[in-house]
Parts: structure tokens; C-alpha cells; sequence
């Protein structure tokens, strides 16, 4: 194949003219069209200079455009660097000096201040803004409807998509197209999807979940998606009936279990919903199968691996797991050193198989940290595998929460915290929150004699990171727990603070 993750995505339904995207406004999109959209935005990139292997980073309000500039960005032979809307301008230089794009994309409120950033570093820049407007599609408008598709190798990236680190430093995980197409294709399998299938979609398109899960599998078998721009229930609730599966991150079942009109009837016609991205309460699955007749579908994955783990599609979907290893992949559970342990002990979870990404971009030593010569990953999560072959996960070995489906590192927002004027030290803890699974707490030890000013503290940290890893509140405490080796003991502060949000 001369580029596998295009054809075996994309270019299988060049010449179909049935639906792929039912967009809000009641328009749809077929196959045909969207690869049209692609192909002209392929050679946009193509005229402003972009070679294979130059990197492409996004930040853009969801959109069908949004999607196809993903799509020309492999048939291009790009890389594709989706970037969360929430990211500040601050978060966002970092990644493009870091990732070297060469053209910035991003949504025409932002041109302003991301065109200065683009000069400094010599980047193009084009607008794309929710609405398909903009500097991008209108050059595109001119191109014609096919593109002459760059020859790729499956060992080739695909896409970087950056994760932040225990130490504040975000690394850009290199994925390669084999990466991404061997899991989509597998997940066709395990989950049984089809070009019958219609998948309601409301995740972000700037992550693994929603990108290169849902869009990807529902590519890879020829399907189409009701395509929302965000979660929002009403929508959800309404669109609901004409979906016949649903991906989603633990939060958008608990919102619509919150919801009386979330009804058998109303999901009568779905034959699958997933979950993932984070800890699905054994109850959240127990009150689903209650209310719906259907039991969540949970599975494990990361960026840096896409999905590893999948409960079955048929036989036993065990609340509290995350089921077996995928078709191709190895799922060990390991002390620190790397040696697997007896059955049933809990320990590191390591992953190894065709969906495993490449390392992080110019990181060697953090590369080597993590992924094994063996080409094992070390996740960082904890687990066992139960006498059946379940995987459980039953905690993390890395200082990272998880809000609602978006992984927070506390260290990032520390560095912040401590520069502020009166902070000694910080500490920054995930506590239980009812809407969002955990949300951030950050502890603050004043120095001596002083008291910072919370506002002046919350008004630096908006500056400089998205709202999703504010701390959704400040507390002060005139030390910090330590153990005998000077370690912040973290588990006590947690533990102090459980209740915050929740009683
Ligand atoms: C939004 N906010 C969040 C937040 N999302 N704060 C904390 N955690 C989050 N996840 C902010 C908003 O900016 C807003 O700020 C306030 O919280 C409440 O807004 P909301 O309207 O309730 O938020 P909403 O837009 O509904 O977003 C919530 C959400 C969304 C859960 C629908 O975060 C979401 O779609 N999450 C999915 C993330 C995802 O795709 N993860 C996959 C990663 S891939 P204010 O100022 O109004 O208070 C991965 C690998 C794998 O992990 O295995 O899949
Ligand atoms: P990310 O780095 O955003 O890809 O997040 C990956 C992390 O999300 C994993 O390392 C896990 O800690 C967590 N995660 C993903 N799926 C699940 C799940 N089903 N249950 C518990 N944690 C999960």
C-alpha cells in the first residue's frame, strides 16, 4: 500500500456516496465529500510549502473541516498535532517550539497573539473557526476535489499528540501509522462495528478517545457519526435514538444517569456503549444496566498506546475491570524492575504490541525510561489480572488526575503555585468529585508571617493553564505532610481533603 493509514481509513470510500458525518445544523456529509474537503485542504498544504514528515499542530473548535484537515494530513504524509481548545497561549507556544511545526492552525480569535508566536519560530499560520470559515478553507475552496496521495510506510508518524509528565514537562508521543491503524482495525473486530453503525459523537477530537478511537473505528468499517461539537445532554438526549453506539469518557454517563428523560426507550435502538479514559464506577455501570438493560462496554487505553485492554463484546462485561488484552497485545504486571509477577499480585501494568508508539520526540532519556528495549511501555498504572484474565486497575504509580476523562499532572500547576508572591510550597491533589470523577485541589503553604492573596494566585494560574487543571480550590496549610526521606506524603493530604466535593 502506498500509504496505510489513508487507504485503509480514507481512501477505501473515495467513490461512496453514503453519509459519514450528520453535522447540528441537519446537514450530512458523505464519504465522497469529505475526502473532496480533504484532498482540496491537502493541497493547501501542499502550496504553502509543508513537506512529508513536517509537523501540523491544531487548535480548532471541532468541525467537519477540523476532521478533514486531519484526514489531508494523511494523505499528505503530515504529522498531525491536535491540541486541546483549552490550552492557553502560554501551553501552546511550548508545543509548537517543541514539536517544530511548520504550519499552525488554529481558530481566527487566536491568530492574533499564535501570529507572533508563528513569526518568532518561523511557522506558517491559517485560521480554520468552528463555522468551516477562514483563511484555510478558503484557500481550499480553490484546490481541486483530488489529491495525489504521498507514498507513507506504516513505520512512518502519523501524529503527536503531547502528554504532560510527572516532572511539568509535556513530551510529544510519536505515533506511526501502523500504530494507529492496526487499532482501529482491531477494535472493528472486538466491538463488531460495521458501515450499518452510527456513532454519536461528543468527545473532543483533540485526543486519543475521540480521535483516534471513535473517528478511527468508525472509519476503518465504513460507518458514519452524529457529529456534536461537545458533550452537551440535551443534544445527547435528543440525537440519541438515531445512534447505534456511543463512546464516552465516565462522566458523560453519569450526567446522563442524572437525567430522568435518559430512558430504556431512548436508547432502545443502540447496540453498544464504551467507556473509557478514566475509572468507571462499578455503581455508574450497575445503575446503567438498571436503568437501560445495556452494560457499559469499559476498556483500557493511553496515548501512548491507543487501547490495550477491551472487556468482550460478548460474554461477561465485569464491572470494575477493564477486561482482557487486545488481539496483539501483551499485558504483563511487573515490580519496578521489569520482572512479571505471579498472577494476581498487583503491580506495574506494561504493555507491548503493534499499537505501543514510537517514543517521545527528541526525549531520548524519557524514552528510555519508560519503553523498554524489550518494547514493553511502562504505563505508570497500577494493576492485577484476575483468575479469569480480567485486567483491574486499581491505582496509578504516577502523580496524575484525571478530570474528567483529561489528564491533569499536579507538578505543572505546582511550578506555578510556588512563584506566586507569600507561597512557600505547594501541593497539588486529585479529590473524588461527583461530576468529573476527581477535580484539582492545590494546597498552599504560605511563608512565614504572610497571606498570599488567592485572587492575585488563581488570576496567575488562568494565565498560564487551561481552566480544566485550575484548582477548583485553594487551602492553606502551615506545613505539608512529609515521611522520613522529606517526600511530600500526598496520600494524607487526600485523604484529609476526600470529602471536599463530595459530602
Ligand atoms: C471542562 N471543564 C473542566 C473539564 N471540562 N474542568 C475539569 N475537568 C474537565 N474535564 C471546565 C469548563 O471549562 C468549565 O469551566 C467547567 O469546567 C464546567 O463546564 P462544563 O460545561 O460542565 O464542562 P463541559 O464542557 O461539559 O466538559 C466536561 C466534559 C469534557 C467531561 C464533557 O471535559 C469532555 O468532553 N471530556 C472528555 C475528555 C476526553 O476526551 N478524554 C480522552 C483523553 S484520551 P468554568 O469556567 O465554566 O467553571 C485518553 C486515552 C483513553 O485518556 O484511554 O481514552
Ligand atoms: P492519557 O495519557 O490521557 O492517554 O490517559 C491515559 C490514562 O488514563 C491511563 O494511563 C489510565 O491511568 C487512565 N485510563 C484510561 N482508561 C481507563 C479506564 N478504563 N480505567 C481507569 N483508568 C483509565
Amino acid at each position: 500500500m502506498a500509504n496505510p493509514l489513508y487507504d485503509g481509513l480514507f481512501g477505501i470510500h473515495a467513490e461512496k456516496t453514503t453519509a459519514f458525518l450528520y453535522l447540528p445544523n441537519g446537514q450530512v456529509i458523505t464519504h465522497r465529500d469529505f475526502l473532496a474537503k480533504s484532498a482540496q485542504i491537502a493541497h493547501v498544504t501542499a502550496q504553502i510549502g509543508l513537506k512529508p514528515g513536517d509537523r501540523v499542530a491544531v487548535q480548532v473548535e471541532k468541525s467537519a473541516e477540523a476532521l478533514a484537515l486531519y484526514a489531508a494530513c494523511a494523505q499528505a504524509g503530515l504529522v498531525f498535532l491536535p491540541l486541546n481548545t483549552a490550552y492557553t497561549v502560554d501551553e501552546l507556544s511550548y508545543f509548537i517550539e517543541n514539536s517544530g511545526a511548520s504550519l499552525i492552525v488554529c481558530d481566527g480569535g487566536s491568530a492574533d497573539q499564535l501570529g507572533i508566536v508563528a513569526k518568532d519560530l518561523n511557522a506558517k499560520i491559517e485560521t480554520l473557526n468552528s463555522d468551516g470559515g477562514g483563511s484555510l478553507m478558503e484557500q481550499a475552496r480553490e484546490m481541486a476535489t483530488s489529491f495525489a496521495t504521498v507514498e507513507r510506510d506504516g513505520d512512518d508518524l502519523a501524529a503527536f499528540l503531547y502528554t504532560s509528565g510527572t516532572t511539568g514537562r509535556s513530551k510529544g508521543a510519536m505515533l506511526t501509522q501502523n500504530n494507529l491503524l492496526s487499532n482501529a482495525q482491531t477494535l472493528v473486530e472486538e466491538w463488531r462495528f460495521t458501515s450499518a453503525d452510527v456513532l454519536l459523537h461528543a468527545l473532543p477530537i483533540f485526543h486519543t478517545h475521540g480521535l483516534f478511537v471513535a473517528t478511527n473505528v468508525t472509519l476503518a468499517a465504513g460507518g458514519s457519526m452524529i457529529f456534536l461539537p461537545k458533550f452537551d445532554l440535551d443534544q445527547v438526549l435528543d440525537r440519541l435514538p438515531e445512534a447505534t453506539t456511543m463512546m464516552g469518557v465516565p462522566t458523560f454517563y453519569t450526567r446522563l444517569l442524572g437525567d430522568a428523560r435518559f430512558t430504556k426507550e431512548l436508547s432502545a435502538h443502540m447496540r453498544l456503549f464504551v467507556s473509557g479514559s478514566a475509572p468507571l464506577l462499578a455503581e455508574t455501570h450497575v445503575q446503567f444496566e438498571h436503568r437501560t438493560g445495556h452494560r457499559i462496554l469499559e476498556r483500557y487505553g493511553m496515548t501512548e498506546t491507543n487501547m490495550n485492554t477491551s472487556n468482550p463484546y460478548e460474554g461477561e462485561r465485569r464491572a470494575g475491570t477493564v477486561g482482557f488484552p487486545l488481539p496483539g497485545v501483551e499485558v504483563r504486571i511487573c515490580d519496578a524492575e521489569g520482572t512479571a509477577m505471579p498472577q494476581g499480585e498487583i503491580g506495574e501494568i506494561e504493555v507491548r504490541g503493534p499499537n505501543v508508539f514510537r517514543g517521545y520526540w527528541q526525549m531520548p532519556e524519557k524514552t528510555a525510561a519508560e519503553l523498554r528495549e524489550n518494547g514493553f511501555f511502562i504505563t505508570g498504572d497500577l494493576g492485577r489480572i484476575d483468575q479469569d484474565g480480567y485486567v483491574q486497575i486499581v491505582g496509578r504509580n504516577k502523580d496524575l488526575i484525571i478530570s474528567g476523562g483529561y489528564n491533569i499532572y499536579p507538578k505543572e500547576i505546582e511550578l506555578v503555585l510556588d512563584d506566586q508572591p507569600g507561597v512557600l510550597e505547594s501541593a497539588v491533589i486529585g479529590v473524588p468529585h461527583p461530576d468529573f470523577g476527581e477535580t484539582v485541589l492545590g494546597v498552599i503553604v504560605p511563608e512565614n508571617g504572610v497571606t498570599p492573596d488567592v485572587e492575585s494566585i488563581e488570576k496567575a494560574v488562568s494565565q498560564s493553564l487551561a481552566r480544566f487543571k485550575h484548582p477548583r480550590k485553594l487551602v492553606m496549610l502551615e506545613e505539608l505532610p512529609r515521611n522520613t526521606m522529606g517526600k511530600v506524603q500526598k496520600n494524607i493530604l487526600r485523604e484529609q481533603y476526600q470529602g471536599m466535593f463530595t459530602s
